[in-house]
């Protein structure tokens, strides 16, 4: 029946793909997936996608969304059962924008420093940094960042913060951040958590597509 379901292409350690895989869940929108290496990318995905960046979401009336944030909202707006979008939008949005802008610009140089040109990696950990002490603060006075309920902006961000957390976990631990650590640590404990992180073997045409989330 894989053939009526849309077709997901993911890569599982992908934060992107990890947060569109997230609102599938919660969701309870099943997929086809198709796991991608990103060396490799099958030349399918290419075709409907040729900016080629994973998630890709293919839709049975031959609609692509191609940018995590779509695949998010696209899940919800069909079923929002844990109420992701009961929160004030506006701070959301602001909470996602400074994730996906900043917080990712410093992420990255201080994970790959050595692929960016000068960038030294303390630096740029200090500058995320302060980003995360910001959201440990919000976590001080609510159990998630937009309240007393897990929304759209912290499933968006935590796979971020994940990354950012196992650059360099010993020092993650010695900061002064108690709420962000049990967020992130509550998170990681989760079966939702789990059930995003199956594992799927490299797709290519004509293997078997399972049904994302499985049983
Ligand atoms: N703005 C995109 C970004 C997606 C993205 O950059 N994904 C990475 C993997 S984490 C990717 O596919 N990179 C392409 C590559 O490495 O070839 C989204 O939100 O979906």
């Amino acid at each position: 029946m894989t053939q009526d379901l849309p077709t997901l292409y993911s890569f599982r350690r992908c934060p992107y793909a990890m947060r569109a895989r997230l609102a599938l869940a919660a969701s309870g929108q099943s997929v086809a997936l198709r796991e991608v290496v990103l060396r490799d990318k099958p030349p399918e995905m290419i075709e409907v996608s040729p900016k080629a960046t994973v998630p890709v979401l293919l839709l049975g009336d031959g609609s692509v969304l191609e940018e995590s944030l779509d695949v998010m909202n696209w899940a919800l707006s069909e079923a929002d059962p844990e109420g992701w979008l009961d929160a004030d939008r506006a701070l959301i949005d602001k909470l996602v924008a400074q994730n996906d802008g900043p917080f990712k610009h410093h992420l990255d140089r201080y994970k790959y420093a050595n692929r960016y040109d000068g960038a030294v990696a303390e630096e740029h950990r200090a500058e995320a940094s302060k980003i995360l002490s910001d959201l440990d603060a919000r976590l001080a006075e609510n159990d998630w960042l937009c309240g007393p309920r897990a929304s759209f902006a912290d499933y968006a961000i935590l796979p971020f913060v994940r990354q950012f957390a196992n650059t360099g976990r010993a020092w993650f631990d010695e900061q002064d951040w108690p709420h962000l650590r049990r967020w992130l640590e509550r998170f990681l404990a989760s079966d939702r958590f789990k059930a995003v992180m199956k594992k799927y073997p490299q797709w290519s045409a004509g293997d078997p597509e399972p049904t994302f989330p499985g049983g």
